[in-house]
């Protein structure tokens, strides 16, 4: 069975609704991202950038077990294992497909997370960066805006891996200080993805473990401290 090395954070919640959407079962192995379980060899044999979501698929290609880390090529590569699933397969719909998973991957992901830092994290409040990312964080909001309001899912007509990769950066956006009411089109898109049944069951997973208030002084020390950045 796939296990899913993972926290219930945006970037581990696409793997948990990849894998409910195909319906392939999983076994959730918890890293503890602010207890600093992404440091322990077990999950560095995995992978070495010590960041969920990681995968071992013991029935990789050839039968032979495969890792692999980066959401992004972890949902490419469950598409392709259960036949192409979630992808388009006309040129135009694949690459615009994966146009829309990059855009997350390069754009929301770690705008936003660089955000989050700056306003919510950062004991230092510094207003150029607390700035900086808040208009980041609109213009990001507006360029999927606008694309949702040519088409109905991100990659055209149909629900994609486009979709599922981008939906848990969209949910929760209070975090961000966004109201949805300011984007029109992708609240309804937020809405009809919101209502899927795989959806409802990937942002369960683990939900038990969702952060609720501060960080501590070790959760921060971990996260942004001498454990993060020592060598390994
Ligand atoms: N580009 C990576 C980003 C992964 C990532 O940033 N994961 C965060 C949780 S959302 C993490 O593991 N953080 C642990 C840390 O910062 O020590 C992906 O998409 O898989």
């Amino acid at each position: 069975m796939i296990e899913v090395w993972t926290w219930p954070t945006p970037n581990g919640h696409k793997i948990h609704i990849t894998l409910e959407e195909l319906g392939l079962p999983y076994k959730v192995i918890p890293i503890n991202i602010g207890k600093g379980d992404q440091f322990k060899p077990e999950f560095l044999a995995i992978t070495p950038n010590h960041r969920i979501p990681a995968i071992v698929d013991p029935d990789g290609p050839g039968g032979k077990p495969l890792k692999l880390f980066e959401s992004a090529a972890i949902m490419i590569y469950l598409s392709e294992k259960t036949g192409g699933k979630l992808i388009p397969t006309d040129p135009v719909g694949r690459y615009t497909c994966l146009q829309w998973m990059m855009f997350q991957m390069g754009g929301t992901g770690p705008m936003f997370g660089q955000y989050n830092h700056f306003a919510n994290y950062a004991v230092e409040k510094i207003p150029y960066a607390i700035e900086r990312y808040t208009n980041e964080v609109k213009r990001l909001h507006r360029v999927l805006d606008k694309r949702l309001g040519e088409s109905e899912y991100l990659a055209g007509a149909d629900y994609t891996m486009a979709d599922i990769i981008n939906f848990p950066w969209i949910r929760n956006p209070a975090r961000r200080n966004i109201d949805l009411a300011d984007y029109p089109n992708l609240k309804r898109w937020h809405d009809a993805v919101a209502a899927r049944p795989a959806v409802q069951r990937g942002v369960e997973v683990l939900s038990e473990n969702q952060r609720r208030g501060q960080m501590t002084d070790a959760e921060r020390e971990i996260m942004f401290g001498k454990t993060q950045f020592q060598a390994r």
